[in-house]
């Protein structure tokens, strides 16, 4: 019998491909859903069409701790994979309740969950390289200080601060993993680099004119998902749990990143994107760089998929996306 695998947030970018990778690994996967998503499959489950089959969805609230501890109780995973999360940055501007109440509150219920009904299970908690914010050193290792720049950031340095503690108080196995942006064909439409790749087919099919971007000297050390949750997965089969920067080690604009996209299509960038100050945030994060280094040393982990191969993967996905739409 495989391990079985708790996967919060597997309808995102990140719990699909993990649910992908653990099934080859033999694993009994389960996976924590909204109520609603079992209602509306076609468009809420989209990222797990392949697998629907193999995994066990389970629905329940983040917000509700007696529905965790329920899944948690029935289920007593060996990994539990915390990735739920309101992830969208500039959303957490508009809204910064729910973003800290979804992701400070759902990370300590489903910790303590763990600690008194599987103590045993080996707990990851999705990290990001916005605790870093306003970088106070470059690059960004283990033990650069935080200085987080949104409620997104904050709550994710606070979700860090819970597992720790729950490691150090309560010694069980949990761990954090501080990955750096990492996109892919299955990234949602209003992070900048689909709404790029995919602006970018749009245009090409004549469906689209322009493109409305914020501010595009932006620099990201950008990965690919499908390399990050491997990173993922091999931080719980350590025998001492750690926390690990997983990055790239190379960062590109904003512009960058659409210069390329466009030129997978021989277009002209400048041609078709437009500024709009709507998509400027009140505070940004001008710049990060991780030094992934700890994690190439005691996980042996190295990211495979450059970035080149990352901008042409999501354009070329995307064409063929909007061509069988016609939208
Ligand atoms: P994503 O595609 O936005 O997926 C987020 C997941 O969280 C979805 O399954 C979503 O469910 C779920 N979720 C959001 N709010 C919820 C709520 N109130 N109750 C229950 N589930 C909720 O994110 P991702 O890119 O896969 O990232 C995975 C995790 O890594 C997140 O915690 C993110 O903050 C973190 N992270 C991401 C990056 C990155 O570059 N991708 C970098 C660092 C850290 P629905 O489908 O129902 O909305
Ligand atoms: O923005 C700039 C924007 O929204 C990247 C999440 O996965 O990674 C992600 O957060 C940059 C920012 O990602 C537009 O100002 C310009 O500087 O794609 P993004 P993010 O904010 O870096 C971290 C690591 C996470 O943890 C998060 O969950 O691009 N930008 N123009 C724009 N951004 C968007 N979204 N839209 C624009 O039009």
């Amino acid at each position: 019998m495989g391990k079985i695998a708790l996967i919060t947030g597997i309808t995102g970018q990140d719990g699909s491909y993990l649910a992908e990778l653990l099934l080859k690994k033999n694993y009994s996967v389960h996976g924590v859903v909204r109520r609603v998503a079992l209602e509306d499959r076609t468009h809420r489950l989209w990222r797990l069409r392949k697998i629907l089959n193999k995994i066990t969805l389970h629905a329940a609230s983040l917000e509700s701790y007696a529905s965790l501890v329920k899944i948690v109780q029935k289920i007593k995973p060996n990994e539990v994979y915390h990735l739920a999360a309101q992830s969208y940055v500039s959303y957490s501007f508009e809204d910064e309740f729910s973003t800290l109440n979804t992701n400070i509150g759902g990370t300590h219920y489903i910790l303590s969950a763990v600690k008194e009904f599987s103590p045993k299970s080996k707990f990851y908690f999705a990290g990001s390289s916005e605790m870093f914010g306003k970088v106070k050193e470059v690059p960004q290792n283990e033990k650069t200080p935080f200085n987080p720049r949104s409620s997104y950031g904050i709550s994710k340095v606070t979700g860090y601060e819970l597992t720790k503690n729950y490691r150090e108080a309560y010694n069980l196995f949990c761990c954090t993993g501080i990955l750096f942006n990492h996109e892919s064909p299955r990234r949602g439409f209003e992070f900048v680099t689909r709404k790029i790749s995919h602006g970018a087919a749009r245009i090409k099919l004549g469906i689209q004119k322009n493109l409305e971007l914020g501010n595009m000297d932006a620099k990201r050390d950008w990965g690919h998902s499908e390399d990050y949750v491997l990173a993922m997965w091999k931080m719980l089969q350590l025998k001492k749990p750690e926390d690990f920067v997983i990055a790239t080690g190379k960062q590109h604009s904003v512009r960058e990143f659409a210069k390329l996209a466009f030129e997978t299509l021989d277009l002209d960038y400048r041609k078709y994107i437009k500024y709009n100050k709507i998509y400027d945030r009140p505070s940004e994060v001008d710049s990060l760089l991780g030094n992934y280094s700890k994690a190439k040393k005691i996980i042996k982990w190295e990211p495979k998929i450059s970035f080149k191969e990352l901008v042409k993967n999501m354009v070329t996905e995307d064409l063929k996306l909007v061509k069988k739409q016609g939208y």
